[in-house]
């Protein structure tokens, strides 16, 4: 079955762009972009009626929500080690697969897009703020876990979703103001990761700087 990867540099879709690459998948990548409103054509909402990448189109089949996406090639592509096979190691990567996904990653967006959240400019300067705040909390978690864990890799011996989530968020928290250096074990091992000939080619295609560090003015 051929595979074809929805995706829009620099946002959550390299997770799935990096685990596709990881397991040697053959794909079409097809470049959206955000910017100019593509993700809310007719043809890409067929596809994914919320309006967002990544989508994997598997066949005559279209995956949307990174982690389905993940457990999608995880079994398609077993050998590669996305997450761990089985027991213990799989429950806790999923674990941290999903804080990732709906508790990290939308800190980010309520930073990112406070529009999406309140009409009201100054309820939106808050929010952007709150999410600050939060964000390096969040950030300094993802840091324990890597200073601390005991394999090569997030998720064991194999790099994996995790290592990819990891370098996202922290490619994000530098457009926040965060420099990555202030996280030493995640940026070590998201410069380890980004190294991967399988994860630089991601990185080529979507034309991606790994440190966006900028202080706030
Ligand atoms: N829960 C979704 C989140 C996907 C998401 O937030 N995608 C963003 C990029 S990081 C997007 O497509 N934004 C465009 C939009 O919402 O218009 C997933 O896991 O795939």
């Amino acid at each position: 079955m051929s595979l074809k990867l929805y995706f829009a540099p620099g946002t959550c879709s390299f997770v799935a762009h990096a685990a596709l690459e990881l397991a040697g998948a053959t794909f079409e990548p097809v470049l959206l972009k955000l910017q100019r409103g593509e993700q809310r054509s007719a043809e890409f909402l067929a596809l994914n009626p919320h309006g967002q990448v990544p989508v994997l189109v598997d066949g005559s089949d279209a995956i949307s929500q990174i982690v389905a996406i993940v457990l999608h090639l995880d079994q398609r592509f077993p050998e590669a080690g996305l997450l761990p096979p089985a027991g213990l190691a799989r429950t806790r990567a999923l674990e941290k697969l999903l804080w990732m996904n709906n508790t990290a990653h939308p800190t980010f967006s309520h930073f990112f897009a406070p529009q999406k959240f309140s009409d009201d400019a100054a309820a939106q300067a808050s929010i952007k703020a709150q999410a600050l705040v939060q964000y390096r909390k969040e950030l300094a978690e993802i840091e324990q876990w890597v200073a601390h864990k005991d394999t090569p890799w997030l998720s064991g011996e194999q790099p994996g979703a995790l290592d990819g989530y990891a370098l996202t968020l922290l490619r994000w928290g530098g457009l926040a103001g965060i420099d990555p250096h202030t996280l030493p074990a995640t940026w070590a091992l998201s410069q380890q990761f980004a190294a991967l000939p399988a994860v630089a080619r991601a990185i080529e295609r979507e034309r991606l700087t790994l440190n966006l560090y900028r202080p706030q003015s």
